[in-house]
């Protein structure tokens, strides 16, 4: 497809041509959506090249500051894209305990608030107390997004979702999870409710649970 070029751009850590390419996409028109896809594509392969020691992590995080900057870039565009500006209700979101990624689940945040939804980001490497001391804190929330990049962290989304079944609020907040490395199975084994392969699925879910069309 057309985007290949800023896939290839992003594997080739050419970030001046990654801009130039968002520019040219975004002056056809292209959704803001599928630019940002075709450069989480380029960020897979990347991936893909540092499990085989081709790259390093500081090679990942120069790649995660580019993707931030289009992020930024294509924010005012992504809440446009989303249409009425009224609040439909509340999602509380973070990377799950012992996972640092923030990129997918700020995009998340991103089109949940351009869509209407208070958002409450309880950012990185949430330890589980801090969740369930937000449900507590947000009672009008009804649903949590939780987000995983690390396979090393399943064991602690499983025991996120039992702190919160601890404190007795499961039944307040269906939670929804994602990430990389997260598959429906893995979302049902962890005790989860719904599994969003990205952040648009994300974003119908919580649509679906609020009632909104
Ligand atoms: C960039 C990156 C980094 C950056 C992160 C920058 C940042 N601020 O986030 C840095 C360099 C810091 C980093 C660090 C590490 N990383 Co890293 N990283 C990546 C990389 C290349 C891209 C991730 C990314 O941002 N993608 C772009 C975003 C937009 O995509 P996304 O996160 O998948 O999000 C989308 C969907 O998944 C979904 N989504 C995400 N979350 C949620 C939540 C909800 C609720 C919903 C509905 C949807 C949803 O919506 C998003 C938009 O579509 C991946 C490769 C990969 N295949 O993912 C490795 C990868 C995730 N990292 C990996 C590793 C190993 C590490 C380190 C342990 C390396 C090290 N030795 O230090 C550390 C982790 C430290 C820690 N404790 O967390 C491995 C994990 C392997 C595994 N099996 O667990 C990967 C897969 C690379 C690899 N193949 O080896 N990393």
């Amino acid at each position: 497809m057309e985007f290949s070029k800023l896939t290839e751009a992003v594997v080739a850590f050419d970030e001046n041509r990654i801009y130039t390419f968002v520019d040219e996409y975004l002056d056809q028109g292209m959704l803001a959506n599928h630019i940002l896809k075709a450069f989480r594509n380029g960020m897979s392969t990347l991936g893909d090249r540092y499990k085989r020691e081709e790259i390093f992590v500081s090679d990942m995080m120069f790649a995660g500051e580019i993707m931030r900057n289009v992020m930024k870039k294509l924010k005012p565009i992504l809440v446009n894209e989303g249409g009425p500006k009224e609040v439909f209700g509340k999602v509380i979101i973070g990377t799950v305990k012992g996972d640092i990624h923030d990129l997918g689940k700020d995009l998340v945040v991103m089109i949940l608030r351009g869509n209407g939804f208070e958002v409450v980001d309880l950012g990185v490497d949430v330890p589980y107390e801090k969740v369930v001391e937000a449900i507590k804190s947000n009672p009008d929330s009804r649903i949590l997004g939780l987000s995983v990049l690390l396979t090393s962290v399943f064991q602690a989304t499983t025991m996120t979702v039992e702190a919160i079944k601890g404190a007795g609020l499961r039944d307040k907040v269906k939670i929804m999870v994602g990430g990389g490395p997260v598959t429906p199975k893995v979302a049902k084994e962890t005790g989860c409710d719904f599994f969003g392969e990205d952040a648009v699925t994300g974003l119908n879910y919580v649509r679906e649970v609020y009632g909104v069309p």
